[in-house]
């Protein structure tokens, strides 16, 4: 059993795809263990995206995920870092596969519309970034007996 840390970015939460969003996790048969819709702060921001601090983009790269509500998730399930990174697509969408988050709803990488951690070592300091272990739930989903 994995957790990730999963951001339906601004862009997404403007465009009114935190429903669609959320039902691709869900149908693709992950838990959903956390969740808040707020603006992310320019500290926590920095610190999330803090291995890009020296990229050219970094600076756009806050503006844009602090630009209005984002949706933060913590998803679990079986081998959910690496689905939740296929599920989501290439970071270029020009590369997303139809059928991906970013192949189905984006067309620029600067508002890709989503994230996910891209190991384990990131989802748990993501995680922690983001919430508190007190805002972590635990609950059985009605068909997870035995999976894991
Ligand atoms: P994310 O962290 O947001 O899930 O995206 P990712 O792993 O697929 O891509 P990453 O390399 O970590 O880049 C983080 C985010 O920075 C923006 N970006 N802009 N202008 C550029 O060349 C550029 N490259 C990356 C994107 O919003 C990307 O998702
Ligand atoms: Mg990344």
């Amino acid at each position: 059993m994995e957790q990730t840390y999963i951001m339906i970015k601004p862009d997404g939460v403007q465009r009114g795809l935190i429903g669609e969003i959320i039902s691709r996790i869900e149908k693709r048969g992950l838990k959903i263990s956390a969740m808040k819709l707020n603006v992310m702060s320019e500290e926590s921001a920095k610190e999330h995206y803090k291995e890009h601090a020296e990229k050219p983009f970094f600076g756009t790269l806050i503006d844009y995920v602090i630009s209005g509500p984002s949706v933060s998730m913590v998803v679990e399930g079986k081998d959910a870092i690496t689905i939740m990174r296929a599920v989501n697509g290439a970071t270029n969408p020009v590369n997303a596969l139809p059928g991906t988050i970013r192949g189905d709803f984006a067309i620029e990488t600067g508002r890709n519309v989503v994230h996910a951690s891209d190991s384990p070592d990131s989802a748990k300091r993501e995680i922690s970034i983001h919430f508190k272990d007190s805002e972590i739930t635990s609950y059985s989903k009605i068909d997870e007996v035995c999976l894991y």
